[in-house]
């Protein structure tokens, strides 16, 4: 096969490397894999992309004996290209997993972002780059915005000011991007950035002379920051119709079958294609759930990996993937972990796990002894692959009351009064698909399992899905404003003001939907330019 060059890719076994090497290859180079500590000093260009924990991390480079030599080759300032963690390993450690000592090269420690701040954390999403210097690195970036997913960051200061080449703001200035000689890191995850983020891959990767003599200039709209955009994100329900096919469907409240004819599964569309073409039409972000996951072998289930693979090749924004994320005993008696099932996944092209079933479990028991027994689903991967590579998807049903002390749960005083004139609600949870209720509401859930070392909740509403009214925003007000990491509204949407509307009423970070874009209703474009035009911080 023709190739541009060989590429070295330092992958020390955590997260989804998937991508990089897609997108590497995309701009038509070549892989080599590090596979003893000789093959560092020996590269020409290496390529880090860091995802996962910091302790994690430095543990399997030293226990690689990795760390000697590569300090070595970023001591001598060779081509080199730090991706997230890859960024803030370079420092001399980090506050992540109670204090870790990282390579030290750059001056500085790498702390959580400030809470006093009151923002979302992890740090998810679409942000500004600020460049301190001009750079062939960070030039094509121009307007557009970059995707960034961790809990921790590094702050500039004057030890650290040979080596910062941008900034990024959320609730303070962090750095986003390095560069010392030919070494270069990124917070952000140019792979994950959509044509912006290639396009600084390729920049770094086809450095030739006539581009190393090149002067670049600051972008115009520098030093201006627009803040972290609101996700639009596009979810994909996906299952086995009844001929065995994986196909996208779409349920009312949750159910997916036909109401005329043979009540088949309903079938709109297969799951790659439909993927590709929300990639295209601008989606921050593409969700897989797999439906009937809380049934199934995980990972016997080939298809979802199949599906997933395929749609890393092509696809560079955010992938999630959720349903059937738990510990499971398989036909020939053997018992598999949910992290190797979620190790699977990130190995398959999944940036996220989603976990549903499994979550409500965790956090009944938890609330029931409050301990954390680390053997969750949720805190095991949260442990290996960090917070931000786990979701919590609840699937709640209101429940009207007349009056609070008719419940235990906390309830809350809704405008939309039950059938009954009941002026108060809560929002029970559910598991297997909306089949069981539990005695558990979302809000309480939602602290639980952030407290187990959940990243982000993806919060749906049985009552609200595929009815095109709008989100439950009273739901949504209740679950984000008692939790301080993301909430994802999903379930509802039907015209391009819901989202600005839960945007407006709500501290939702992302809005979800299916329907309206695979029957083409609404345009992810037309939801976008609505945000813009409403004043919401938008990725265009
Ligand atoms: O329990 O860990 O195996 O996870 C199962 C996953 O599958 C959960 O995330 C659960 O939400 C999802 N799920 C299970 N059954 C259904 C179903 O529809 N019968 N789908 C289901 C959930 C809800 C949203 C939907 C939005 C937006 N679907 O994901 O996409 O409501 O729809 P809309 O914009 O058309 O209103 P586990």
């Amino acid at each position: 096969e023709e190739s541009l060059g060989k590429v070295t890719l330092l992958d020390y076994g955590a997260g989804n490397v998937r991508s990089v090497r897609n997108a590497i290859r995309r701009l038509g180079y070549a892989l080599k894999e590090v596979q003893r500590p000789e093959d560092i000093l020996a590269a020409d260009r290496i390529v880090f992309p860091g995802v996962g924990a910091f302790e994690q991390a430095m543990g399997v480079l030293a226990r690689r004996g990795y760390i000697e030599p590569l300090k070595e080759y970023i001591q001598a300032g060779r081509p080199f290209l730090g991706i997230c963690l890859g960024l803030q390993l370079l420092f001399e450690g980090s506050e992540e997993n109670g204090g870790v000592e990282g390579l030290g090269l750059v001056p500085g420690r790498v702390t959580a972002f400030d809470p006093a701040a009151g923002l979302p954390v992890p740090h998810i999403g679409w942000n500004d780059l600020l460049q301190k210097k001009a750079s062939r690195l960070l030039q094509p970036v121009g307007e557009q915005r970059v995707y960034f997913v961790h809990t921790y960051r590094a702050v500039p200061d004057a030890a650290n000011a040979d080596w910062v080449l941008a900034t990024s703001e959320y609730g303070g200035e962090f750095v986003s991007a390095l560069k010392c000689g030919e070494v270069h890191a990124t917070q952000f995850h140019p792979e994950k950035s959509g044509a912006a983020g290639l396009d600084i891959l390729r920049a770094f990767l086809d450095a030739s002379e006539a581009d190393l003599a090149l002067e670049p200039a600051l972008p115009s709209s520098n030093g201006h920051a627009r803040g972290l955009a609101k996700r639009v994100i596009a979810c994909l329900d996906v299952r086995a119709n009844d001929a065995g096919d994986l196909v996208v469907t779409k349920g009312d409240q949750y159910d997916v079958r036909e109401t005329v004819g043979g009540k088949e599964v309903r079938n709109l569309g297969a799951p790659v294609e439909l993927a590709q073409r929300y990639f295209a039409e601008g989606a921050d972000e593409v969700t897989f759930l797999n439906i009937t996951g809380f049934r199934d072998f995980p990972l016997s289930d080939l298809p979802m990996l199949e599906v997933l693979r395929r749609a890393s090749e092509g696809i560079f924004v955010p992938l999630t993937v959720g349903g059937g994320i738990r510990g499971f005993t398989d036909g020939q008696g053997v018992r598999h972990s949910a992290l190797d099932v979620a190790a699977e996944y990130f190995r398959s092209g999944a940036d996220k796990v989603s976990i549903g079933t499994e979550a409500v479990d965790a956090a009944e028991a938890y609330l029931r002894t409050g301990e954390r027994t680390g053997e969750s689903a949720i805190e095991q991967i949260s442990w290996a692959y960090g917070a931000q590579a786990v979701v919590v998807s609840i699937d709640p049903r209101r429940v009207f009351v007349a009056d609070p002390a008719d419940t235990p749960h906390p309830t809350v005083a809704t405008a939309a009064f039950g059938p009954h004139g009941e002026a108060y609600c809560w929002w029970q949870c559910t598991v297997r698909g909306g089949r069981e209720g539990r005695d558990i509401d979302a809000v309480e859930l939602a602290r639980a399992v952030e407290a187990l070392g959940a990243g982000e909740i993806l919060l749906n509403c049985i009552d609200t899905d595929g009815q095109n009214s709008g989100f439950d925003t009273e739901l949504v007000a209740a679950v984000a404003g008692a939790v301080s990491i993301p909430v994802i509204a999903s379930s509802g949407a039907g015209r391009p003001e819901h989202f600005s509307e839960v945007f407006a009423r709500t501290r939702a970070s992302a809005a979800l939907a299916a329907g309206i874009f695979h029957r083409r209703e609404v345009p992810i474009g037309a939801v976008k330019a609505h945000m813009a035009a409403a004043g919401i911080p938008t990725r265009m």
